[in-house]
């Protein structure tokens, strides 16, 4: 029977036929193992399975009727990978693993058929296209290029490079600058350039291996290139001030700003027009728990992130932000990752840390404009939750990723305000669950009220 409905579900929709249709393009956003890939697996998954999505309106109203994976509406972008990521998952190449790490952007679309809710189920089933469309977060930190001419970004830059402990990549990145000469003309413009880049990049590289992959640096497509690898959009990087005399202009310091300019021209505003710009609704995973169990090592790269996409946000009004580019964005919700890693009775606190954070970051940059929302969330629930006799302490327990006995884990007790104390804090990696069925529902924490934010209103 469902095997009817689906092919007669299909039909209608490929003939367009009967059916009221709607679509919602919902980006998922986060920087480096911030649980992307996981979580949208995951949103599938439940959706394809919506016994365990109660907190969905239209799942507990009954409401929900098909839902099917569709031909995704871009051809020039990559598709999800969602079958592979469920096989590796649920264990069909071997031990259980999670997906592997991806590093460009990827689209799928789901096709919800429902009843709409109230008066309107009168009106008869409709259909709500949902595209999700992955992209790395350092892609979004680059909007703020956009502020910036090649001499500003250059100062700034520089500044950083020098303000951070220094590391033999920066030494030599520091170096080579010395022995330029930028202003004046030169035949071997070209070369340089692309040796200061290589310079740069792999100082970038380093700066990242020291911090951990997930530290907001940039610009973006050094560190991630995806499909520009190679390109000479790439080969730029910062100089010092320009000297007394005149610029040349077949000099180092033009070519620069000219590659400068084309990165913001062809990659930044154009991922911001073509994709950014067309989104609906966002969503923004942070793995707050991860940082901050290593705040004391790395920058605050929650507060970072939350900076560069409430600036992403900032509609029109904006004086640096061109009008074309003003997302259509009416609400974004901020959500904790792997909330499993704590016990439940530390949600809440795991949850006012973020907002805590959002706040701040509200303040620093005068943002309001579309609803913003935070939660704590677990795409996949990897822990069971034990209590110590006696100690009325929680802990998480699973099997560690290194290694192959199960094990009760205590984090650390994150406070509901004021900061953490160095070292009073640390999240253990698990395996994913060993039992996750391929065709079945699958344990996590806060799915359904994610979804309630972020399309409930669409299924109405
Ligand atoms: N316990 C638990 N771990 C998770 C969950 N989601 C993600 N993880 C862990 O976080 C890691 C990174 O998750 P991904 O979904 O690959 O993160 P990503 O943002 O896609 O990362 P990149 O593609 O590398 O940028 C996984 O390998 C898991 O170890 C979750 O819900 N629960
Ligand atoms: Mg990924």
């Amino acid at each position: 029977m469902d095997h009817l409905v689906d092919r007669l579900l299909n039909r209608a929709l490929d003939t367009g036929r009967g059916l009221v249709e709607r679509r919602v393009r919902l980006g998922v956003t986060g920087l480096a193992e911030a649980g992307k890939t996981v979580f949208i697996t995951a949103l599938v998954q439940a959706l394809l399975h919506p016994a365990a999505l109660p907190r969905l309106s239209v799942v507990a109203e009954g409401r929900l009727r098909t839902v099917l994976l569709r031909p995704q509406p871009s051809q020039n972008l990559p598709r999800f990978p969602f079958e592979d990521c469920v096989a590796r998952l649920t264990g069909a190449f071997g031990t259980p693993d999670w997906p592997e790490s991806t590093r460009t952007q990827a689209e799928l679309r789901l096709s919800l058929r429902y009843l709409p809710g109230g008066l309107m189920a009168h009106l008869g089933e409709r259909v709500l296209h949902l595209d999700l469309f992955d992209y790395p977060g350092e892609w979004l930190l680059d909007l703020a290029l956009l502020r910036h001419d090649y001499e500003s970004w250059s100062a700034a830059t520089l500044a950083e490079i020098r303000a951070a402990p220094l590391m033999p990549e920066a030494k030599a990145f520091l170096d080579h600058l010395h022995r330029v000469m930028p202003d004046q003309e030169d035949q071997g413009a070209e070369a340089q350039a692309i040796e200061s880049a290589r310079l740069f990049t792999d100082f970038l590289h380093a700066r990242q291996k020291s911090l951990g992959r997930s530290a907001p640096l940039g610009p973006g497509r050094f560190l991630l290139p995806g499909e520009l690898e190679g390109s000479p959009l790439l080969t730029f990087a910062p100089l010092g001030p320009v000297g007394g005399g005149a610029v040349s202009r077949g000099s180092l310091r033009r070519l620069m700003n000219e590659r400068f300019q084309a990165y913001k021209d062809q990659v930044v505003r154009a991922f911001h027009q073509k994709h950014f710009a067309r989104l609906d609704r966002q969503i923004v995973l942070l793995d707050l728990a991860g940082h901050l169990s290593q705040e004391e090592k790395r920058a605050d790269a929650s507060a970072q992130a939350l900076d560069a996409v409430l600036a992403a946000l900032r509609i029109g009004g904006s004086s640096w932000l061109p009008r074309w580019l003003s997302p259509r964005i009416d609400r974004v919700l901020f959500a904790a990752t792997k909330a499993d890693h704590l016990p439940s009775d530390q949600h809440q606190a795991l949850q006012e840390q973020l907002k805590r954070k959002l706040d701040a970051s509200l303040r620093r940059t005068a943002y309001n404009g579309a609803q913003l929302e935070t939660m704590a969330l677990a795409s996949i629930r990897a822990t069971q939750e034990v209590e110590a006799r006696g100690e009325g302490r929680r802990y998480v327990a699973g099997t560690p990723y290194r290694g192959s006995e199960p094990l009760a884990h205590y984090p650390g007790k994150i406070p509901q305000t004021g900061r953490l104390n160095a070292g009073a804090f640390r999240v253990e990696r698990f395996r994913p669950p060993d039992d996750l069925d391929p065709r079945g529902p699958w344990p996590h924490l806060g799915l359904d009220r994610a979804l309630e934010f972020l399309v409930g209103d669409w299924l109405q």
